[in-house]
């Protein structure tokens, strides 16, 4: 039995010893998944429904307990991690609404009569990253529940923790045994099974695109249903007529919120010429306002970087050479603290500029006019979010359908919104989960004519 420490990554404390689940045990999982799939596919929408919302009880009565183990597994702040928890509740309670709304359909036919039926997948492996381990869990396993399939999920070898108790939650609320499983362990192991076991009917994935290329091609060799939620090289255009006090005020916290590990991260920003050092100007305040220390303090508004290798990652970024408009604070000691950091870069072809920093880095650019700054917005691979500010509604119309990324808000950066789809063009992704369709991706039409 492999065991795996999890290291607080403000103190570098290990917090918690978490038993890796081996290939075997995962097949084991997965096969209890399966023979639970009957009993749950067969119970009525309003009894499911129930267990949802009984689900949702649970999590909302362990709030503070799911933040705090956040706080301490993730270095989030403790007031990310409370909206985090709440947000697997709210999740299962809308999704506890789709059970007894899963219509097919009635078309006529020469002879006869055919129905239609939303029947669900069978087993669902829901693979998670570490940058929001509650939520992106929850966007996956509570539809998925909710249509009938049962739901093997793998939580980030660096963040198992609210994953373990989210299952325990379950079984706690009576969610029957096998229906929802949590199975920490490598991607290559256990993830690895759900593309490979053929009980495994469709993979919810969310991470790098790298990684979810891989699952791709496996999920394509056993032609499995898959969803990837891949990276982000987010745009936010300001345009010269947007509030710019509200523009400056407001782009810290678009791309330095979680410590800039986020796949929805404004991390370049795009300025019109005319107003860039007013823009400027702006700007430097709010970024050294940004209240960076302990996660678990109400006031912190960004807490460390994961893990000591991703820190090494993000500040491989910023280098010497680098031309560094200005920067917040970070605290010393232990804690893989980075500071909030604005770059002016030399070039748009940049390393900066084209990957995905995943760390509170941001780089501003210059552009003349509306089709510049949709050329620049989409010069890069990734195409998931998005933010214009503009004060010109026909504008922002035009430049929202002009940038190609799956989640665009103006005047906002707003990303996520459990009722509206989320996903990304490009190499961001593939399929979009939440919204009220969400459920429905975890069934299959089947169509069966009746003769007369
Ligand atoms: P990855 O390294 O891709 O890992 C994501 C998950 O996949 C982890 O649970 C990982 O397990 C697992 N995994 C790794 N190799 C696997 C394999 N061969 N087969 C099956 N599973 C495997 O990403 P990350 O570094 O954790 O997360 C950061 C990335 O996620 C960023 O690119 C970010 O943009 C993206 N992201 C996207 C979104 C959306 S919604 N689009 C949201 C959040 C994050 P381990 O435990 O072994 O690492």
């Amino acid at each position: 039995m492999s065991v795996t420490e999890v290291i607080n990554p403000t103190t570098e404390a290990v917090v918690a010893r978490v038993e890796q689940t081996s290939a075997e045990e995962t097949d084991i999982a997965i096969a209890r998944a399966h023979r639970a799939l009957p009993a749950w596919k067969a119970l009525a929408p309003g009894d499911r429904a129930r267990l949802l919302r009984r689900f949702a009880e649970a999590v909302d009565s362990d709030v503070d307990n799911l933040a705090d183990l956040e706080v301490r597994n993730s270095g989030h702040t403790i007031g990310n991690a409370r909206w985090e928890a709440g947000n697997v509740r709210d999740v299962l309670q809308y999704y506890s609404a789709a059970p007894e709304r899963l219509f097919g359909r009635q078309i006529p036919v020469p002879g006869g009569v055919n129905i239609t039926f939303a029947e669900p997948l069978g087993v669902v492996g829901v693979i998670v990253p570490w940058n929001f381990p509650m939520p992106i869990a929850g966007w996956g396993f509570a539809p998925a529940l909710a249509a009938g399939n049962t739901v093997v999920l793998k939580p980030a070898e660096l963040t198992p923790l609210t994953a373990i108790r989210l299952g325990e939650l379950a079984r706690e609320a009576g969610i029957p045994s096998g229906v929802f499983q949590v199975l920490p362990g490598r991607g290559s192991v256990v993830g690895q099974r759900f593309v490979d076991n053929p009980l495994v009917r469709k993979v919810v994935f969310t991470g790098s695109t790298e990684v979810g290329r891989q699952i791709m091609a496996g999920c394509a060799a056993r032609v499995k249903r898959v969803t990837l939620e891949l990276g982000g090289k987010n745009a936010n255009l300001v345009f010269a007529d947007a509030d710019l006090e509200k523009a400056a005020a407001t782009a810290p916290y678009g791309v330095f919120d979680n410590a800039g590990q986020d796949c929805c991260a404004r991390s370049r920003i795009l300025v019109q010429r005319s107003v860039f050092d007013k823009f400027m100007a702006l700007l430097e305040p709010a970024v050294q306002g940004v209240v960076v220390g302990d996660p678990g303090n109400e006031k912190t508004e960004m807490g460390p970087l994961i893990s000591a290798s991703h820190l090494a990652s993000v500040s491989s970024y910023v280098d010497s050479d680098t031309s560094v408009a200005f920067r917040g604070s970070a605290p010393d000691g232990p804690g893989f603290w980075f500071p909030p950091t604005v770059v002016t870069p030399r070039s748009a072809a940049d390393r900066v500029v084209v990957e995905e920093v995943f760390g509170p880095v941001v780089t501003v650019q210059t552009f003349a006019d509306e089709a510049e700054a949709i050329q620049l917005a989409n010069d890069t691979e990734y195409g998931l979010s998005g933010s214009i500010w503009t004060e010109n509604l026909g504008r922002a119309m035009r430049v929202a359908r002009g940038v190609e990324a799956g989640n665009l808000s103006v005047n906002s950066h707003s990303s996520v919104r459990y009722t509206t789809p989320f996903g990304g063009a490009k190499q961001s992704g593939l399929g979009r989960e939440l919204g009220p369709d969400a459920a429905l991706a975890f069934t299959d039409t089947k169509n069966v004519f009746f003769a007369s």
